[in-house]
């Protein structure tokens, strides 16, 4: 019977053709001979029913979405490769952690949380970072987000959490926003969310790109080695690039201006082959040390400050190549925290216990059954078999009649392999107690590391805090949640509800503070990587520049990393006074200051009022929103009109070399905060 079924399949490979001739076919290959005009009976008659390239076609189309994700449907993804620095085998026997020499290749997907899938990608929100491992023991997928807390402490909350964020049911208004009353009641009456919330309303929920963006894994894990030893562990993605951030009014018009903005970047940065950079680190504690700290380490609301277990880098993951295909691959992806391989288990943390159900769930709906592991983008790549079958979408031809474990007609095949073997065997942690719904006591402190997050911020980015907390809740119409928000928050801090409370019209607290005097400088974006490299330059030049002068400067800029874009009054090639000629990328209208990280102003001889006042505009949105701002000859005097010499980060030079260096650093700075506005 077998050997049977063996022939035909080989009969009827001998007849697949050749696929060099790209005529069009029908999905069952009869060639199609007309793609514009369906079959009508006479030119200006009925279509007929018997137009099978007709029906076949818009059947198809009718069929071309599926379901969103619940959250996180706005999504961009890339493929790259996973390299680790040194063996790990200490901590974990994952076959990927032991080789510094072997790659493997990943890919991620990066989100929002809260935004349908067109929605703008610059609004306030949490970011995801999934990144699937293929080990050559399993898909291994790490399934984190920008931030390195959570919410909620309880999964079976989730469903709750996500309809207060979505847009409201009656109105379905606001989309991909935190800013409306069912979010903030829900975080008023919920307030194991402080933490989560003040990251929320910091600059990490307005991420500058997916290059400059730290990601956690949120939960704790355990790394196991192959002596069965177990360490607990959480996972961090950390930006070559640093960490940085856009400000919020910034964040708005790009929202309008590109809503495609992240995913433009990270395609085109991967295109013009500056590869995005993380490397992988770790925290880790020993099984012993469980209980030595001031927060319960299983606990998803709480980091692990770097300052008591520091983050040990092991690994660095280059992305390399974008998809060919955004449904097939970014869409059809599926993650789930539970997909890891011998080497990392899991911990109690009931928030992640409820995600290893829900991922898979969620798949079924959106993917249209159990199959979607078959997908290219889900397959492992080392190989698979279990007497798993059929099922929607099946697309593997299972040969022979056994399909159940034991048997003895196919020589007991598949057969489980021994933990020796590679078999995936549970980590034999000690559990006993009742059966109860209630939550631990260690669980129950939600506002101590609100206030170290709140202690470790810089004075602009505590500033960036109170004008986000002003912002969403001025939104809010019910004047009880905004009490009770401010309230909630008076725990956090009194320099920080006050200050809301007064922009909102809210009472002033009078009780409240914290005695919380520690910090955890890692959690400032002030102290990450600063560097020039892959900064977009908006470059304001108008006919008669000195052609000489700035092509010196831009040469030097780009030698530096930095990415210059001409921008003027019209498309087309601009001459300089010495007849050096460069072709304009942009004109004002398409070219908007919120779309670069800065600007170098060269103006010319010719420049008109017309160019004038579209250059202050750009000049005055720039310098508002901290950017740096350079400028040589011509442009120096649409500086001075500007009235922004002599500012932070502004950088004027008559001579190159000394203009170059200062205005490259500048560039690094990303942005100047110590900047009067007027
Ligand atoms: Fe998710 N989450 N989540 N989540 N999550 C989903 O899975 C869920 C949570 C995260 O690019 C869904 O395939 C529950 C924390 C990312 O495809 C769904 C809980 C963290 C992505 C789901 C959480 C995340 C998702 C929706 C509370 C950071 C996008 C579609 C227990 C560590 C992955 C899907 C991608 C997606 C459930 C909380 C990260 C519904 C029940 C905490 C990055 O299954």
């Amino acid at each position: 019977m077998s050997k049977n079924h063996k022939r035909k399949d080989e009969q009827l490979e001998q007849f697949r053709t050749d696929d060099s001739n790209k005529k069009m076919t029908t999905n069952q290959g009869t060639k199609v001979s007309e793609d514009e005009f369906s079959l009508k009976a006479g030119e200006r008659g009925p279509t007929l029913m018997e137009d099978f390239h007709f029906r076949e076609k818009m059947t198809h189309f009718d069929h071309e979405r599926i379901p969103e994700r619940i959250v996180h449907a706005r999504g961009f993804a890339a493929h790259g490769e996973f390299e680790v620095y040194d063996s790990m085998k200490e901590y974990t026997k994952a076959g990927f952690l032991q080789d510094p020499s072997k790659k493997t290749p990943v890919f991620v997907r990066f989100s929002t949380v809260a935004g349908n899938r067109g929605s703008s990608e610059t609004v306030r929100d949490a970011r995801g970072f999934a990144t699937k491992f293929y080990t050559q023991e399993g898909n291994f997928d790490l399934v984190g987000n920008n931030i390195p807390v959570f919410f909620i402490q309880d999964a079976l909350k989730f469903p709750d959490l996500v309809h207060a964020l979505k847009p409201e049911p009656h109105n379905e208004m606001p989309q991909a926003a935190s800013a409306h009353d069912t979010f903030w009641d829900f975080i008023a009456n919920n307030q194991e969310s402080a933490h989560m919330v003040m990251w929320a309303m910091s600059d990490r929920a307005i991420p500058r790109s997916f290059r400059m963006m730290e990601g956690f894994g949120v939960h704790t894990f355990r790394f196991v080695n192959d002596k069965g030893e177990a360490h607990f562990i959480k996972f961090h993605w950390k930006p070559v690039l640093g960490t940085h951030s856009i400000v919020w009014d910034e964040a708005q018009k790009i929202s309008g201006k590109d809503a495609d903005f992240h995913r433009g970047d990270l395609y085109d940065a991967i295109e013009n082959g500056d590869y995005p950079e993380y490397e992988l680190g770790v925290q880790i504690i020993k099984e012993e040390d469980e209980f030595k700290f001031d927060f319960d380490i299983l606990d998803p609301t709480k980091l692990w400050p770097e300052e008591e277990v520091p983050v040990k880098l092991i690994g660095k993951m280059t992305l390399n190549r974008n998809v060919d295909n955004v449904f097939a691959e970014t869409e059809q992806a599926a993650f789930h925290p539970g997909h890891v391989v011998p080497g990392i288990d899991f911990s109690n943390d009931p928030l992640l216990q409820g995600r290893l159900f829900s991922y898979t769930d969620t798949q079924l709906s959106r993917l249209g059954g159990p199959n979607f592991h078959e997908i290219p983008i889900n397959r492992p790549v080392c190989p698979f078999h279990n007497n798993q079958r059929d099922g929607m979408h099946r697309m593997t031809i299972n040969k022979g009649q056994v399909s159940y474990h034991k048997n003895s007609l196919a020589d007991n095949t598949p057969t489980p392999a021994t933990e020796e073997e590679g078999g995936y065997t549970h980590y034999q942690e000690k559990v006993e107690g009742y059966k109860i719904r209630a939550r631990s006591d260690s669980f129950k402190d939600h506002f101590s590391q609100a206030t170290l997050f709140w202690n470790s911020m810089s004075n602009p980015e505590k500033d960036h805090i109170i004008q986000a907390f002003s912002f969403e809740l001025g939104k809010v119409g019910s004047k009880s949640v905004q009490q009770q928000v401010v309230d909630m928050f008076a725990n956090v801090s009194l320099d920080l509800a006050e200050p809301v409370a007064k922009a909102i019209g809210a009472d002033v607290p009078e009780q409240g503070g914290s005695n919380v005097t520690k910090s955890s400088p890692a959690l400032s974006q002030e102290n990450t990587v600063k560097t020039p490299h892959t900064r977009k330059l908006a470059v304001l030049l108008a006919e008669g520049f000195d052609g000489e002068e700035v092509t010196n400067v831009l040469e030097a800029l780009k030698a530096a990393g930095i990415q210059p874009e001409i921008v003027s009054d019209t498309l087309g090639l601009k001459t300089a006074d010495d007849g050096v000629e460069v072709e304009a990328d942009h004109t004002f209208l398409t070219g908007e200051s919120v779309l670069f990280d800065g600007l170098y102003v060269v103006g010319g001889s010719g420049t008109d009022n017309k160019f004038t006042n579209d250059a202050m505009y750009f000049i005055k949105e720039a310098y508002s929103h901290f950017k740096p701002i350079g400028a040589t000859h011509d442009g120096i005097q649409l500086i001075e009109k500007a009235a922004i010499n002599d500012s932070p980060g502004v950088i004027t030079g008559r001579e190159m070399k000394p203009f170059v260096k200062e205005f490259v650093e500048a560039v690094a700075m990303h942005r100047h905060w110590n900047r009067k506005i007027v």
